[in-house]
């Protein structure tokens, strides 16, 4: 049964393939158009499903985004900044320069966890020396399940083709690791920007400003994301951020007390696992300082 009302005929569906401010580039089988929506609704991402009215032949408005599989999203104290949304794949990107930041690493493997998206690690450069002691340290990580792939995008990208299943991926990283240069390889039409980094600095100069999907020849789609510093959690449950560490859980229910933290009580399992080494210490500072920023959140955002 149509639910449509009249004059809504004209309705079409199609994915948001970027968003720049309050404009959505969408794209369905008749073309592309640059939609708006109705009001000051915000909230869509870019990879999201939306049924829209041609206002013009290259022209829309959104009338509805249809229900997601899920959604990767950073949050500070005050707002959400949606990555993207029905995503199959997010490629965490790496590289020995910009100096790699684990941290930012394993925030971005815990929203990943959060939203249900599989995480693949992906170094590039591996033409730089200093990349062999990157894969060293990140060992520890594909053995949480992580897959690992190691290469260098202006060298030969084919160890990456070889892992997309033609569905849709996002890249996403660092300022400078060469997210874009990736997806250049891959489609070679989309010819993005790319640059330099800076070596002063040791960072990126956020090349990228937009996120936005690119079709692959063979079917599938990748996402290019703006390069981050930060990837701010404040939307996860406090409750629920054990379930985001892999090596926690076949831990959870051992310790003494049943509402332990993992803080400080005496006969945490996961504790214990960090003083024999068997859990990553650096990965337990993460979930404590994580928490303790929770702690500190004004008011439930
Ligand atoms: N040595 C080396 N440099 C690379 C490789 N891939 C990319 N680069 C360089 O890294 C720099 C940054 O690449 P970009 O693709 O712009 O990086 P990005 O991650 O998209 O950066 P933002 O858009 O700022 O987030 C460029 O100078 C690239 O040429 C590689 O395989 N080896
Ligand atoms: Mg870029
Ligand atoms: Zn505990």
């Amino acid at each position: 049964m149509s639910r449509q009302g009249p004059g809504t005929d004209a309705r079409l569906s199609g994915r948001v393939t970027a968003v720049h401010g309050r404009h959505f580039r969408v794209e369905s089988g008749t073309g592309i158009h640059d939609c708006v929506t109705r009001g000051k609704k915000g909230g869509i991402a870019c990879g999201d499903h939306v049924e829209f009215t041609a206002t013009g032949q290259e022209t829309g408005v959104i009338e509805r985004t249809l229900p997601r599989r899920n959604l990767l999203y950073r949050s500070d104290a005050f707002k959400s900044k949606l990555l993207a949304a029905n995503v199959d794949r997010v490629f965490v990107v790496l590289a020995a320069t910009p100096s790699p930041d684990f941290n930012l690493l394993n925030r971005c493997l815990i929203a990943c966890e959060m939203a249900g998206i599989p995480a693949t690690l992906l170094v590039n450069k591996s033409d730089l020396p200093q990349t062999e002691a990157l894969l060293a340290r990140l060992s520890a990580y594909a053995r949480l399940g992580y897959p690992l792939i190691s290469l260098a995008a202006r060298v030969d990208i084919s160890p990456l083709k070889a892992r997309l299943a033609g569905d849709t991926a996002i890249f996403i990283g660092a300022s400078g690791v060469g997210k874009s240069t990736l997806i250049n390889g891959l489609v070679p039409e989309a010819e993005i920007a790319t640059q330099e980094i800076s070596q002063a600095l040791d960072s990126g100069r956020h090349t990228t400003t937009h996120t936005r999907l690119y079709h692959l020849p063979g079917g599938g789609a990748l996402i290019d994301s703006p390069g981050m510093q930060e990837f701010g959690l404040m939307h996860v449950d406090p409750a629920r951020l054990t379930a985001a560490f892999p090596e926690f859980k076949p831990l959870i229910g051992q310790c003494r007390f049943y509402n332990c933290k993992h803080l400080q009580e005496p006969g945490c399992a996961i504790l214990d696992a960090v003083a024999n080494g068997s859990i990553l210490k650096e990965r337990w500072q993460n979930y404590r300082t994580l928490l303790e920023e929770l702690a500190r959140k004004p008011y439930p955002a």
